[in-house]
């Protein structure tokens, strides 16, 4: 009998309003979380892993992946006060592993997480998409960041089109703009316009090749720990996979993707494999990389998008859009069969639709469109699996 992806559902801890009956009665078994009331770089102590363990046992689910354990700036930039926030991270990935919780996804983007530009972008059937915009990004750039050597960064027509953006928007849109694109991790901290831009210079002298020696910095460095406890560590693309803002990028598509896993080549160095954020690369073959790193792939975020001529991209619906979700999900339950334990993969995202658009709910994170998603892509593997 053909074994099954593991189904799992990101679960921002007791204060989403999206709850663990929700999550059930979804049909996910796996709950990704992380202890997001923790600021960055702090320890995770053994009493708040048990707790939130405790808290998803009882309602009869596992906690299956963390998402995530932030890496610490200090750390991405490898300033001399990095060695704190290492041993941190080492001791809390003990604690986790010591409750039996051995996957954690993480990621190497400089200060922001994942970056929009419009979080309610309205699709056809009247539900409400996450949008990234290079018009509105350089509006923002050019005009509200002030960053310095922003106009190299884009084309004419851009920036043309950001200026005209810029002096149309009132205020209150302007206003908005900025908050979507510093929004951090909802629980989480927004990034303010000063730090961001001290940022900016700080990731200037690192560059590209800086950022990379980081990471494999930051690994080497937690290697012995995820080895003795069988800790994977996930790293997650970059969303959206190409610099933002003048800041590096190195984990955006295949080439850096091999890069990371030969650089360390230790089988806990593995990849969360989101197709979302990969998939708004204009050069990126989804099914190509699954295929290059795929015995690396220990996480799986399944989410579509569509890209217009200029790189724009919204939020599709899962089984809908420039990634072809049926050869990823033929290649993904594949090496499923190859594997002991099931791959957990999530519905990454969804659409704000029916009840929830009367709802505040986590950009991206509303119940209705990830069950849609989870519904589909788990007939998606049924169908493949034929049984
Ligand atoms: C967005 C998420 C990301 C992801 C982190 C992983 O919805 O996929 O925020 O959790 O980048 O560290």
């Amino acid at each position: 009998m053909a074994k099954k992806l593991e189904q799992t559902w990101r679960w921002y801890g007791p204060a989403d309003t999206v709850s663990l009956q929700d999550i059930k009665q979804a049909g996910a078994t796996g709950v990704v979380t992380a202890l997001h009331h923790i600021p960055h770089g702090e320890l995770w102590p053994l009493e708040d892993i048990r707790e939130r363990k405790a808290i998803i046992e009882a309602a009869g689910l596992t906690w299956s992946v963390v998402e995530s354990v932030p890496v610490h700036e200090a750390i991405k930039t490898r300033r001399p006060d990095a060695g704190p926030y290492i041993e941190n991270y080492r001791q809390s990935l003990l604690n986790l592993a010591a409750e039996g919780i051995k996957t954690v996804c993480y990621n190497f983007m400089p200060v922001l997480d994942w970056t929009r530009t419009q979080l309610d972008l309205e699709m056809r059937d009247g539900s409400k998409a996450l949008y990234f915009n290079w018009n509105d990004l350089a509006a923002f750039d050019l005009f509200v960041l002030k960053r310095e050597g922003a106009e190299q960064d884009y084309p004419e027509d851009i920036k043309d089109e950001a200026k005209r953006r810029f002096e149309s928007y009132t205020p209150a849109q302007l206003d908005l703009l900025s908050t979507n694109v510093l929004m951090g991790i909802p629980g989480e901290r927004s990034i303010e316009l000063d730090e961001l831009r001290a940022s900016i210079r700080e990731y200037a002298a690192i560059g590209f090749d800086g950022l990379r020696q980081n990471l494999i910095w930051f690994l080497s460095s937690i290697a012995d720990v995820c080895e003795e406890s069988g800790i994977r560590m996930t790293i997650h693309p970059d969303d959206p996979p190409y610099p933002i803002l003048g800041l590096p990028r190195i984990a955006s598509n295949k080439e850096d993707f091999l890069y990371i896993i030969r650089e360390l080549d230790k089988p806990f160095n593995g990849i969360c494999f989101c197709t979302g954020s990969l998939g708004a690369g204009v050069s990126n073959d989804i099914p190509a990389i699954f295929e290059a790193v795929k015995e690396r792939v220990y996480f799986v975020h399944l989410r579509n998008i569509k890209k217009d001529e200029q790189g724009n991209f919204f939020e599709a619906d899962h089984l809908d859009g420039d990634v072809n979700m049926y050869t990823v999900m033929k290649a993904l339950t594949a090496e499923n069969q190859l594997r002991d334990q099931a791959i957990p993969f999530r519905p990454d995202h969804g659409h704000q639709m029916l009840d929830d658009l009367q709802k505040t709910t986590a950009p991206g994170y509303s119940a209705i469109g990830r069950l849609r998603g989870l519904a589909e892509l788990r007939g998606l593997e049924l169908g493949i699996l034929g049984q």
